[in-house]
Formats: structure tokens, sequence, C-alpha cells
């Protein structure tokens, strides 16, 4: 595969990068929004003002059928930094405080991958796979032990809310309350960093993950003020807002040390909104695996070596990324561990694109458990679950993904009916169900099992009710 891609990849470096020319290796950039819906920015129709990442759409790709690795947080993550479906690394789901699932040594993160080939390695935000700090009852590996040299970030959300948290910990060490909003923290970390740290014969990769717009929101009432339209939404969409002014001086940054054309930036999600018009108009909100809990914004920059002002519409996603990274990183990966994820960069450049292995996705605490992306289609797998579940991950859950059974099916043609609304499953559709019944069987034979887990939470609901959404009509804002 590398050879195909190498020859006019490397010309393309030599060619652009000939200038300043030290580095054949892009620095790389992630920058990941929490809970931020497809809807959500205004270059995908979305109400937020988001000038710099429309700027950053325009300058490179536009993806309409981006995809979160999972529709919550920690799979996601999981997903994204190890191009390894969550269940294989044994992420189920968002990771709840006190809790022993995390991201284990084993894994290898493509922050190991970057570091070992000369990266400098940079974790910003929340980590969400693991305690961290850690602690005597929960000594799991920090972003340190993961592959980043450097970590400024959260266990989870930023606390109280995004202004003034103080959770923050710094390799390490657990930092006083932190003055200002959560994103434009990272964004002064990030700009302290590379005046401090940055080692400029070194390629870097930088993993920003932000805490907007994620409950509970906060952000500066001049902002909050252009959307008072909106009432309770006004705070959320202006937390997207500020994020998307974090991002400008990020780039700002870049651009004023002659970083930004040989940089490959990646802005994406984790997964959908909790809000359903953010989603729009797209069914169902975080949590779910219909296109409103998974599909996401998908951009991806890199002046020196992809198309500008283009949209793709082919599926890709976080899971795809490990890949991709290596790829442009001129790596051969040394991880031997199962990838579920496809090198995106010839799609990225034009050239033939073939993926590996469908998209896929699994989540145990709504209905449809299972989701397969075949070409327009997304073929869904139901149980008929009915036992009351914990929102946290528990023990009965554990046995309960080990002989999970599928009992109904879905169908839906993306490409003509977006919003997921009829079902064109019927019994002609055997190969599905043997495709959704093999990938079903690989969860429940490969995945992690953990075998301290703790019991379910006296608050327990069935499937349906843990996480209701309705339609809302296409055009409302609200
Ligand atoms: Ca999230």
């Amino acid at each position: 595969m590398w050879k195909r891609f190498a020859l006019p990849l490397l010309c393309m470096l030599t060619l652009s990068a000939s200038a300043s020319s030290k580095k054949s290796k892009p620095n790389i950039i992630v920058l990941l929004a929490d809970d931020l819906g497809y809807n959500d920015l205004s270059c995908y129709g979305g109400i937020p003002q988001t000038p710099h990442l429309d700027q950053l759409a325009s300058n490179g790709i536009k993806f309409t059928n981006f995809y979160a690795a999972a529709p919550n947080c920690s799979p996601s993550r999981a997903g994204l930094l190890t191009g390894r479906s969550p269940f294989r690394a044994g992420i189920y789901s968002y990771r709840p405080v006190n809790h022993p699932m995390h991201l284990r040594n084993q894994e290898i993160t493509i922050a190991e991958e970057l570091k070992q080939a000369g990266y400098q390695t940079v974790h910003l935000g929340k980590w969400h796979l693991g305690a961290l700090p850690a602690s005597k009852d929960f000594p799991h590996p920090q972003p340190t032990d993961q592959g980043f040299d450097y970590s400024y970030g959260t266990e989870n959300g930023a606390r109280p809310s995004h202004h003034n948290p103080v959770n923050f910990v710094r390799n390490g060490q657990p930092l006083p309350k932190q003055d200002g909003y959560s994103c434009q923290l990272l964004a002064n970390e990030a700009i302290s960093w590379w005046k401090n740290n940055y080692q400029k014969e070194h390629p870097f990769f930088m993993y920003v993950a932000f805490h907007e717009p994620h409950s509970k929101v906060a952000a500066p009432q001049n902002l909050v003020n252009n959307y008072s339209e909106h009432k309770n939404a006004a705070t959320y969409l202006a937390c997207i807002q500020n994020m998307d002014l974090a991002i400008g001086r990020i780039i700002r940054q870049l651009k004023a040390m002659g970083e930004y054309e040989n940089t490959l930036i990646v802005f994406a999600s984790d997964n959908g909104s909790y809000r359903q018009a953010s989603n729009q108009p797209l069914r169902a909100l975080k949590s779910w695996l219909y296109e409103g809990g998974i599909r996401v914004p998908g951009i991806i920059s890199w002046p020196n070596a992809i198309a500008t002002h283009k949209t793709i519409d082919e599926p890709a996603g976080l899971i795809d990324l490990y890949s991709t990274f290596c790829e442009a990183a001129h790596i051969t990966p040394s991880s031997k561990r199962e990838q579920d994820g496809t090198n995106i960069l010839p799609l990225l450049t034009g050239e033939k694109f073939q993926r590996q292995k469908p998209l896929f996705w699994f989540f145990y605490r709504t209905s449809p458990e299972i989701a397969i992306r075949q070409g327009d289609f997304m073929l869904m797998g139901k149980d008929n679950d009915q036992t009351p579940r914990s929102h946290g991950f528990s023990s009965i859950d554990m046995e309960y993904i080990k002989q999970l059974q599928l009992q109904s099916f879905e169908l839906y043609n993306l490409k003509n009916d977006l919003k997921q609304q009829t079902n064109l499953w019927d019994a002609t559709h055997q190969l599905q169900k043997q495709l959704l019944n093999h990938l079903l069987n690989e969860v429940k034979t490969k995945g992690v099992k953990w075998d301290t887990l703790p019991a379910p939470h006296k608050n327990r609901k069935v499937k349906t009710q843990w996480k209701k959404y309705k339609f809302v009509k296409t055009n409302s804002n609200e």
C-alpha cells in the first residue's frame, strides 16, 4: 500500500516544503470537540459563528459522512488513539469516576507510534481513558505512559464547568484553579508549549481534546449575548464560538511559526450532540447508533499535500486516523494488534481508495446495539433486551455483552433517507444478517472481559428510557 503513494507524496513534500525543509514528516494536530453535533458549525449549516473552522474547511477537505468511533466519550477516544474498534481495548462506554475500566498499557496509541518515529507529542484537554492523576486504587496508565511527552488536561469534564476549572493536571501534578475558559486554557498551553518546549528540528503531534460543548457549559457573556434569541441553548452555542476562537489562536501561532503549511490538521467531534437541534437533520442523539449519535463534522487540512476547497462524501472516521497518520509520517505501524480503520490518505490526495473493513459500531446501552456502514446503507441489529441497566458500565453489562443475541434488524438507505425513517429490512437480507452476526461475534469473543466491575447502580432503566429523543422539524432552531 505504502509504495503506491510514497512517490507522489514525497514529490509533493519535496516541492512544497523545500524552503524550510528541515522535515519531511508533517506535524499533526487533532482538534476534538466534545459532544458537538453534525449541525453545530457554520460550514455545516449550524447556528454558531465558527469562522476559523469554516476557513480550515475551505483550505482543506470537508467530509459529509465522517463518523465518531462510538456514540459516547471514552470508547470514541480509545478508537481514535488505537485505530481499533473500542471493544478490542475493552472500552465499552464512558468511564465514570473511580471505575476500573481504562485504556490498558498493552494498547499501542498513535502517540506511541509517532513518538517512536521522532515526533514530540502533546496531549491537551479531556483524557477520559482512566484515572488522571493515577491513584492508589486506580493506578491507570497516564497520557505520559501512553506516548505523550507532555500532558495538560483533565480525567473527564472540566469542573465545575468550562469556566475557571479546578481539576486540571499537568504531567501528573494536580494544578490549582485555572483562570479562564477551558478551550482558551488549552490554546494558552499549546502556545506556551511551542514557545518553551518545542524543538524545531522535530515534527510534533498535538492532540487537543476540547471540553466544549459538553455540559456543564459556560462561555463569556459577550459571546452568550450573540445567541440570546436561542434562549436555553445560548451558552451551548457560545461555547462552540469560544472553541472556534481558541482554534483561531492555535492556527495563528502555527502560521507565525511557519508550520501551518506542513501541518496535517483534523477537526472532529467525539460523538453527536445531546441536543437534538445540533444533530439536524439526523436521527437521535449522543449515545445512539443512529446517525445523530455518531455522524459528526470532519475537516482535514494539510496545505502541502492535500486538496483545498473539496467536499468528500465517502464515509470515513476517527477510527481511520491511526493508520492515516502512520502513512503520512512514513511509519510502518509497530502495533501488530488487529486494526479496524483504513488509511484515508489516498482519499485526501485524490488517489484510488478502497476501505479494508467496513466502518462499524457497537454500543450495549441503547438499541440497535450494532451498526455497519456498507456503501449508502446502514445495517443495524437489535437485541430485545428488557433488563433495567445503570447509566455507568457495570458487572451485569459485561455478562450481557458476552451473550447478546440479535433479534431484529433495520436497514436504511442514507442517500435518500438521511433521517433513517424507512426500515428497508426484509427476509432477503440474509447476507447482511450474517455480516452483523459475524461482527457481533467478534465483539463477544475478542472484546476485553473486565473481571472486577461495580455492581449496577440502584438507578436503573430499560434502554428506551435512558436517552429519549424525538424528531424535530428540519428547519427548527431549538
Ligand atoms: Ca463526548
